[in-house]
């Protein structure tokens, strides 16, 4: 049977809707600290039919696809005119990422992309980027919108034979109606590498604080493997004279290879509330699991509150992707009746959302054993639990 133009017309569009429309449930199992959904909120195949096909009969008669979308995922956040807005890593067939906007109602399902992707335009004078990807968004004390993202150019020192080497650096365009976005110099740090750059949302001395993750190589975290601090005079200009390790790589952890921030930190009455991704080798290549940590009101870089090994790791479905046994989270959004909506990726290919609090998050952070960093440190922890719990059972 020959199926007409306008019939699979239809069917793209009836699909694409029923996705986009489709309800979201909270899963069966929960820890208790967050609760997760059964679907994931944004894949490949949420991006709009209008990005992918070509619509006229006269120039694709047979409806065929003419640019594929491979991914979406490592979202940054932030609550716009009562909407929950998502700044999405698109990744195209041809390998190349950009971002693009989706928004929906209630932070947890109907996400729809907005008609057109975000255009970033190179800084005058400034090596256009080959690819960007995973946008963090802050809502600065200055009035802007911030996305700093990551910008990649091959490594001009690179071999010839050498196709894969590159050079990551934090770039950075600010907005004020998310609709037009401007083009600031890229950071300027000590390191050699940049990714995960997140902008604090509050002045530190009158100046911009970033957190950094200087590192030596592309992959590899050489000497520079940690979370850093550092902050600049003039973001129109940024230059970070000097990072300070807040948090760094440790033998036999969750992040024993790399570290690296992941949404801006939540300010609460107890002190910042971060989360960051970790990473491990294994046989099967690396982990990414995500963790989290507080740091004092008075002290950006002093760490008061560490838990013990991961928050949330890669499960079921999620740990199969593109890039296996990977989460990665660049956006939450705290929202104004204590729940915060914990937007991460999984296996670089899919977006996810759990939903937890304030209230959770600080009594998961405060009171969560630390990492005693050996395997009789851990027993003697559950021990004391068992202990504890003796006369409740
Ligand atoms: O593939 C996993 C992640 O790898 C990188 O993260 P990091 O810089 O910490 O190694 C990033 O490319 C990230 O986008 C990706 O999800």
């Amino acid at each position: 049977m020959n199926i007409t133009f306008n019939e699979r017309l239809q069917y793209i569009r009836q699909e694409y809707e029923a996705l986009i429309m489709r309800t979201n449930y909270p899963t069966a199992e929960t820890n208790g600290v967050y609760q997760r959904y059964v679907y994931p909120i944004l894949t490949g195949k949420h991006a709009p039919y209008f990005w992918k096909y070509d619509l006229n009969p006269a120039t694709n008669p047979l409806l065929l696809e003419r640019i594929g979308v491979n991914a979406a995922f490592n979202a940054g956040a932030i609550k716009w005119n009562n909407k929950y807005l998502l700044a999405v890593r698109v990744e195209g067939n041809d390998r190349k990422s950009f971002f693009a906007v989706a928004e929906s109602p209630n932070g947890i399902d109907n996400f729809r992309f907005w008609d057109k992707p975000m255009h970033i335009m190179p800084y005058p004078g400034q090596e256009p980027d080959t690819n960007i990807y995973d946008m963090r968004l802050t809502r600065h004390e200055d009035g802007w919108v911030y996305g700093l993202f990551c910008t990649e150019r091959r490594d001009p020192d690179a071999d010839e034979g050498n196709q894969s080497a590159a050079v990551a650096q934090c770039g950075i365009v600010r907005t004020k109606d998310m609709l037009t976005w401007e083009r600031l110099p890229d950071l300027k740090t000590p390191s050699p590498q940049q990714r995960n750059v997140v902008l604090h949302p509050e002045f530190v001395n009158g100046k911009y604080g970033f957190y950094t993750r200087p590192q030596d190589g592309f992959i590899e975290a050489g000497n520079g493997g940690g979370i850093g601090f550092g902050v600049a005079a003039d973001i129109t200009k940024a230059v970070i004279e000097k990072e300070y390790v807040i948090d760094r790589k440790v033998y036999h952890t969750i992040n024993e290879a790399k570290l690296g921030l992941g949404p801006h930190p939540i300010k609460t009455e107890k002190g910042w509330l971060h989360l960051a991704h970790g990473v491990r080798n294994t046989a099967a290549g690396l982990r990414y699991v995500l963790y989290v940590f507080m740091t004092a009101l008075d002290d950006l870089t002093r760490i008061i509150h560490k838990p013990a090994g991961y928050f949330l790791a890669p499960e079921g479905d999620e740990r199969v992707g593109d890039v296996s046994n990977v989460v990665f989270s660049n956006g939450w959004i705290a929202d104004d009746d204590g729940r915060v909506f914990i937007y991460y990726a999984s296996s670089d290919t899919r977006m996810h959302v759990a939903v937890s609090s304030i209230e959770q998050l600080l009594d998961y952070a405060i009171n969560t054993p630390e990492d005693g960093l050996t395997s009789a440190a851990s027993v003697e922890v559950i021990t004391k639990l068992v202990n504890g719990n003796e006369a409740y059972l």
